[in-house]
């Protein structure tokens, strides 16, 4: 895809940070279609004939970053059948927001060299103590196999050792629009309208 056709933003934060609630919000108001990697892989995972299926599944409740081609292949594939089932107007660019990817520098760098470079850097800063009282309570009811103590806890290390440098590497090249996201959920996204419209978007 070139940067042409299409714009990327790459929606990234620690897990429970809020990705996935303020993407709802972005959706609705500024037309973006939402892909999470992280909802891509647990439905690759239930797919009927997968081959991945058990190795998604140990990754994810290890709190493990999945080898980067499964992850690229599902969000390259969805994203030309979004493109070919509704492609944008004449004159207009289709905007995809990518949740919870990259979380690897290689998986950043192999990305924007073979799908598409990234226009701009969504980040949530959320403090762990936060993050982790609300992953304990979606894990009443989610039944995602990641949202256990033992879990979030190996997630927050992969998290601070690997997912993190992606993030510093793109403050690095200016792109990043860094939001706090300890508030409630519509101040948090009053503070993303504001970072993401500075930037023009
Ligand atoms: N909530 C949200 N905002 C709130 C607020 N402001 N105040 C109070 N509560 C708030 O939110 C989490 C919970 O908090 C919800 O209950 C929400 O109501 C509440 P959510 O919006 O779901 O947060 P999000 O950041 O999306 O959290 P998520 O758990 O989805 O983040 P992760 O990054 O951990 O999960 P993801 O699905 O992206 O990845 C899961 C796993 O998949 C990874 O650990 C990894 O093993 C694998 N993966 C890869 O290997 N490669 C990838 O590229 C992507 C994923
Ligand atoms: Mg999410």
């Amino acid at each position: 895809f070139s940067p042409e056709e299409v714009t990327v933003v790459f929606f990234l934060g620690g897990p429970g940070s809020g990705k996935g609630t303020q993407s709802a919000n972005l959706v609705r108001d500024y037309g973006f279609s939402h892909l999470s990697a992280g909802d891509l892989l647990r439905a690759e995972q239930l797919r009927e004939g997968s081959q991945y299926g058990q190795m998604i599944k140990t990754y994810i409740t290890e709190g493990k970053i999945v080898p980067m081609e499964v992850t690229v292949n599902l969000l390259s594939n969805a994203m030309r059948e979004i493109l070919d089932n509704h492609p944008p107007a004449p004159g207009t660019k289709a905007r995809f927001l990518i949740d919870g990817f990259p979380r690897k520098l290689d998986q950043a760098v192999f990305f924007e060299q073979t799908v598409c470079p990234s226009e701009l850097v969504l980040f949530l800063d959320c403090p762990e103590d936060v993050m982790e009282a609300r992953l304990l309570k979606r894990g009443e009811t989610s039944g995602r196999d990641d949202d256990n103590a033992e879990s979030i806890r190996k997630r927050f290390r992969t998290f601070v050792e690997t997912s993190m440098p992606v993030v510093d590497d793109f403050e690095k090249k200016d792109k990043v629009v860094n939001v706090k996201a300890t508030g409630r959920v519509e101040d948090v996204y009053a503070l993303v309208k504001e970072g993401i419209e500075a930037r023009g978007l």
